[in-house]
């Protein structure tokens, strides 16, 4: 059987570290695109001498011509610019938009069979903006954004309880933005929800709202620390956990940015929401019950993701 053909569309911080997962976990041959010359074809060369020192075989190929995609089985889009300290992540759109509308022709010319995985930001209005360019079925472009913030509670919370990361589930949902919202009552630690932890004693609340105010800002204290740019371990670590569910069929439940036709009493709008991502794609939208306080939260998180959406259209009408 071929090797499956996964495709880095953006070949920076996180398209590099993303090709040196893949190696590692032998998911599949990589090619490496960016329309930065010499980019991609160093670090496919890069990671490719690492192969026989750790012992996996895949091809890694750099390229500056969306052919080189042709009959890739996933997509996974970094390509545009990541945030500088004191920019938000809408202030890309106008600049990534662009980059999108050139990738979602790419890919719908060379690969229209692919599983697209977005982590462009600003990331929901981005993802949204390429399904339509792309023309793929929305069943198979989705976003990248709800497992990195979840991973990012998940730390912050085994951090605190002194526990495994392992036992720790977190649910983060609504826009990839400062509005996002993670769910405590959903959040638990070996299946006990973190606000029962709160009544055990295990935390205060206080501590509490302080890590869901950190999650929130996890990408921005980031951002402060490296100056250059944004992260790139982790957002690729969540990208490959999502390429994985479908390469493999796992049908994982992830929270990912999936484009809602009626749940959630939306339409036409891209947003974090719990997902099943196997070989049909995203082939399951969960709706959970959200409390007045969440559903509060969660409305105001979909309002931020439907502005960027139309400032989308007022940049390309054609998006309407
Ligand atoms: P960076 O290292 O700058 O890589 C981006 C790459 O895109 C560069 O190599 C560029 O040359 C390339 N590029 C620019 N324009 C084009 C184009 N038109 N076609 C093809 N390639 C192009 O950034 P990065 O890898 O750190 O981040 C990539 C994106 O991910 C940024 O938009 C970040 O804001 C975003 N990001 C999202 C998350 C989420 O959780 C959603 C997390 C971290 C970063």
């Amino acid at each position: 059987m071929a090797r499956n053909k996964i495709a880095l569309i953006g070949s920076g911080m996180i398209g590099g570290t993303l090709a040196h997962m893949i190696g590692l976990k032998e998911l599949g041959d990589v090619v490496l695109f960016d329309i930065s010359e010499g980019t991609p074809q160093g670090k496919g060369l890069d990671i490719a001498q690492s192969a026989p020192v750790d012992g996996f075989d895949a091809n890694f190929v750099g390229a500056n011509d969306y052919s080189a995609i042709e009959g890739a089985d996933v997509c996974i889009v970094t390509a545009g610019v990541p945030r500088k300290p004191g920019m938000s992540r809408d202030d890309l759109l106008g600049i990534n938009l662009k980059v999108m509308e050139q990738v979602g022709a790419g890919i719908k010319k060379y690969a229209p069979n692919a599983f697209v995985i977005c982590i462009t930001n600003p990331l929901d209005a981005m993802v949204w903006a390429l399904q339509k360019f792309s023309g793929l079925p929305k069943s198979h472009v989705v976003g990248m954004a709800g497992v990195l913030d979840s991973a990012r509670f998940r730390h912050f919370l085994a951090d605190e309880f002194k526990v495994s990361v392992e036992d720790v589930t977190a649910f983060v949902l609504g826009g990839h933005g400062d509005t996002m919202v993670p769910l405590t009552r959903y959040s638990t630690v070996a299946g006990i929800p973190l606000p029962d932890l709160v009544k055990m004693g295990w935390t205060s609340q206080k501590k509490l709202d302080a890590i869901v105010q950190r999650t929130r800002d996890g990408g921005a204290e980031i951002v402060g620390l490296l100056k250059t740019g944004s992260a790139y371990y982790a957002p690729a670590s969540s990208a490959i956990q999502m390429a994985e569910s479908y390469l493999k069929d796992k049908k994982r439940v992830l929270p990912s940015a999936a484009h809602l036709s009626g749940q959630y009493g939306l339409k036409d709008i891209y947003v974090g929401v719990p997902v099943v991502i196997g070989a049909g794609g995203v082939e399951r939208v969960i709706e959970i019950e959200l409390n007045k306080a969440e559903q509060k939260m969660f409305d105001k998180s979909v309002e931020s993701v439907q502005g960027l959406c139309e400032a989308c259209i007022a940049i390309a009408p054609n998006l309407g």
